[in-house]
């Protein structure tokens, strides 16, 4: 019993996030899921207060989405997808809710692996609406901005031959860049808040993976 327990430390200690594997076409729409369960893919190291739970106080489509809040003074929460294909073109989507009275920054990044010298695309939203991106150079460009308390969808499309990736929110295109490197994405991850700040949430729904 010790000896599970033991190994299941070491297993938490070395995995602190758990990721989803996924398949293309990947798509979560959340309306088959319980409003208040913690999705698998979800994980928060060492620290529960930073959670992404599925929600029906607000929807993009049908009537939950999920509530990504960021509550703990050591980390921001998290959803991890490992993409099993090998994917030299792909469409990322979602939508994303940003409520005023605890606005969040939220990071959208695909990358080889989920530290920043593994990145191909990081994009962000910040707690004011404002929408960023890495360069290849990895400064950070503000491109536009979008309103709190109003849902918005973004689209990445990426395509390693062209060294490209373009960037649309709401149906309009923001960014057509270079791929911070020229890669096939492992990695496909969504952050929300910062690690020693709290108080900072975002709704994010009908999140899809498509080739
Ligand atoms: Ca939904
Ligand atoms: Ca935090």
């Amino acid at each position: 019993m010790k000896k599970h327990l033991a190994l299941l430390v070491l297993f938490m200690v070395l995995v602190p996030y758990l990721s989803a594997e996924i398949n293309v076409p990947y798509s979560e729409n959340f309306d088959s899921l319980a409003p208040g369960d913690e999705i698998s893919e979800a994980r928060v190291r060492g620290d529960e207060t930073s959670t992404s739970k599925v929600s029906n106080s607000l929807a993009y489509s049908g009537g939950n989405s999920l509530y990504m809040s960021d509550y703990s003074t050591a980390d921001s929460a998290e959803i991890q997808y490992k993409i099993l294909d090998e994917l030299a073109s792909g469409t990322v989507k979602y939508a994303i809710y940003i409520p005023s009275n605890e606005p969040g920054t939220n990071y959208c990044t695909l990358g080889t692996s989920t530290s920043s010298s593994g990145y191909l695309i990081d994009v962000s939203i910040t707690s004011a609406g404002n929408i960023k991106y890495r360069r290849p150079d990895r400064g950070l460009e503000t491109v536009t901005k979008i309103s709190l308390d109003a849902w918005h969808t973004v689209e990445i499309k990426w395509n390693t031959s062209a060294n490209q990736f373009i960037m649309m929110v709401d149906g309009e295109k923001v960014v057509q860049q270079g791929l911070i490197q020229n890669a096939y994405p492992s990695y496909l991850f969504f952050k929300t808040g910062s690690n020693s700040k709290t108080g900072q949430a975002i709704y994010l729904d009908d999140i899809s993976l498509t080739r």
